[in-house]
């Protein structure tokens, strides 16, 4: 595990000090039970929470040494991170070649330390959504905070003003219009979790429900 966590941060590292992007071969590439789509649909609880950019914040605390709470001044001051990953739906659609930019998690991680107790992350967002997912998922060379998607701010109806995407993980564990992330020493399920979807949300096993 200790091996594979420091490939992932050597892959991740690659990607933040080139421009070079990967273009990966379409075979394999689709997980089971899903089809492919180009018009990125939008799925939510059918609240889009108006926080103007003067108002938000994004706080980060629980098993953390340095607890933060940042505006939207101090997010995009940190490194900035583009990376192109797929995205894939548990509705059955899935789209590929989805450029996001924005803070990637180890920026946030690096910034805020998780204790040694940190096992798990739950995640608020400013509709009240709620999803978690574990530490080692986050801590993943494509996991990140995005502002932006194919080169346009990302718009309110898919998360502005940021969301977090986690692409090897069902979309729904990525929370539009991030207001919290809380890192805990244990799990705690999120809105779509407590009502019967799986709380490990594989695409590629097609672990959709508990
Ligand atoms: N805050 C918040 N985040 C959310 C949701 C939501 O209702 N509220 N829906 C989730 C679900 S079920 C999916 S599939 C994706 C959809 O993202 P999109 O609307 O940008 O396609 O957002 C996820 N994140
Ligand atoms: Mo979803």
């Amino acid at each position: 595990m200790k091996e594979d966590f420091i490939r992932r941060k050597e892959r991740w590292a690659k990607k933040m000090s080139t421009k070079e992007r990967s273009i990966r071969p379409n075979a394999g590439r689709l997980p089971p039970g899903q089809h492919e789509v180009s018009n990125f649909p939008v799925l939510d609880l059918g609240v889009h929470p108006k926080v103007s950019l003067g108002d938000w914040q994004l706080k980060i605390h629980g098993e953390v040494e340095k607890p933060t709470t940042l505006n939207w001044n101090q997010f995009m001051e940190l490194p900035q991170f583009r990376d192109t990953s797929d995205f894939h739906c548990v509705t059955t659609w899935s789209q590929f070649n989805m450029e996001f930019e924005g803070v990637a998690f180890y920026t946030l991680a690096d910034l805020v330390k998780p204790t040694a107790n940190a096992s798990h992350i739950f995640f608020i967002g400013y509709d009240e959504y709620t999803t978690n997912t574990t530490l080692e998922a986050c801590m993943d060379d494509d996991v990140m905070i995005a502002h932006s998607w194919n080169g346009h701010i990302l718009t309110l109806e898919h998360g502005g003003p940021a969301r977090m995407i986690i692409p090897k993980l069902y979309a729904w564990k990525g929370a539009k219009f991030i207001k919290e992330i809380i890192f805990r020493d244990h799990d705690e399920l999120g809105f779509w979790e407590n009502r019967g979807y799986s709380n490990t949300a594989n695409p590629f096993i097609e672990d959709r429900f508990a």
